[in-house]
């Protein structure tokens, strides 16, 4: 009888001593996911009690824009020439979006600038499921543009939206 008491109580350590392993794995998991994106802005996706963003990016403005089947939501639909936002696009649907502006009316023509010597393009690639990215984009055109996605089917289905720059 005391030789199963001791095996049970001897499982039973062996048990909460994985448990104990596996929840700390995991929040070193958790724990590596944001430092390996540098966030400017509070992500759109973000419940209004996270306040994961310390330092906002000085003189920019965060833009949330949520993306899933088949729609791109951008917070705001007129921008100023000259200020410099930036686009933090969540993806709450369940496949892969991009996010790219453009000229209205165009179809996959992300705009261009140097920044600091770097050709950059309007345009983030591959947003996965339930992540958020970032662009950071200074208008320097008045005009009528749209936000898009151009991932096969998804702007014919509705993944685009047309927006204002002012001077
Ligand atoms: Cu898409």
């Amino acid at each position: 009888m005391h030789r199963f008491d001791i095996l049970f109580v001897a499982l039973a350590l062996v048990l909460v001593g994985f448990g104990a392993i596996g929840s700390a794995s995991r929040v070193e998991a958790q724990e590596a996911t944001p430092a390996a994106q540098e966030a400017h802005c509070p992500s759109p996706l973000a419940t209004p009690t996270a306040s994961p963003i310390a330092t906002p990016a000085e003189e920019a403005i965060c833009v949330g824009v949520i993306e899933a089947e088949y729609y791109v939501r951008p917070e705001l639909a007129t921008f100023q020439v000259g200020q410099t936002y930036i686009f933090a696009v969540g993806n709450e649907g369940k496949l892969v979006h991009e996010f790219v502006i453009e000229p209205a009316g165009k179809v996959d023509e992300p705009l261009e600038a140097e920044v600091n010597g770097e050709e950059r393009e309007s345009e983030i690639e591959d947003i996965a499921p339930g992540q958020t990215a970032e662009l950071e984009w200074t208008f320097t055109k008045a005009g009528r543009y749209q936000f898009a996605c151009h991932i096969e089917g998804h702007y014919e289905a509705g993944m685009v939206v047309e927006v204002e720059v002012v001077a």
